[in-house]
């Protein structure tokens, strides 16, 4: 089981507390689409994407990068069983949708980056180190289920 420490703790809900779900969710999501254009194959029902703008313009991709983020609430609210908590969306990801496992990590950079540009000097080197510990122990959750 992962450990955290009360200090970890406190920077994740400091982070949550600050989260713009309406930014943050649709920005991370768009910008994976763009700079890893392979993962635009699993959107195909979201519309056509052919320029920056009708990827990060879309609704669809936008409504879709909220579902995700607040994908992520369920594992700020069970850290201590943040395996457990996703095992229905690993099954989800792997046997019916069939993403690519790597794309957890791709989308977990975008993300990181967009938190970083909304958190500005909040996001110091300590939040970082455990804002990376925490998207590490979902996304090996979520890539559970191909193993
Ligand atoms: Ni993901 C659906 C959470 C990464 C492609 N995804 C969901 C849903 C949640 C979710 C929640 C809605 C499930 C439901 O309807 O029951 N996805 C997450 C989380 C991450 C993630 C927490 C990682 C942090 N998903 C990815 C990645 C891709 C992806 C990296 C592909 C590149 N997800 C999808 C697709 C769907 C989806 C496709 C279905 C969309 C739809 O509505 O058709």
């Amino acid at each position: 089981m992962v450990e955290w420490t009360e200090e970890e703790r406190k920077a994740i809900q400091t982070i949550w507390g600050k989260m713009n779900y309406d930014v943050v969710g649709p920005e991370a999501l768009g910008r994976v689409m763009f700079v890893y254009p392979w993962t635009q194959r699993y959107f195909g029902g979201f519309g056509t994407f052919s320029s920056v703008e009708s990827i990060m313009g879309n609704d669809k991709v936008r409504a879709h990068g909220k579902v995700v983020l607040h994908g992520l609430d369920r594992a700020v609210q069970n850290m201590d069983n943040i395996k457990e908590t996703y095992a229905e969306l690993s099954v989800l990801h792997s046997e019916k949708l069939h993403v690519d496992p790597d794309n957890f990590r791709l989308l977990g950079d975008c993300l990181t980056i967009v938190v970083a540009g909304q958190l500005g000097s909040a996001f110091t080197p300590e939040v970082q180190a455990t804002w990376q510990k925490f998207l590490r122990v979902v996304i090996s959750a979520l890539q559970r289920q191909y193993h």
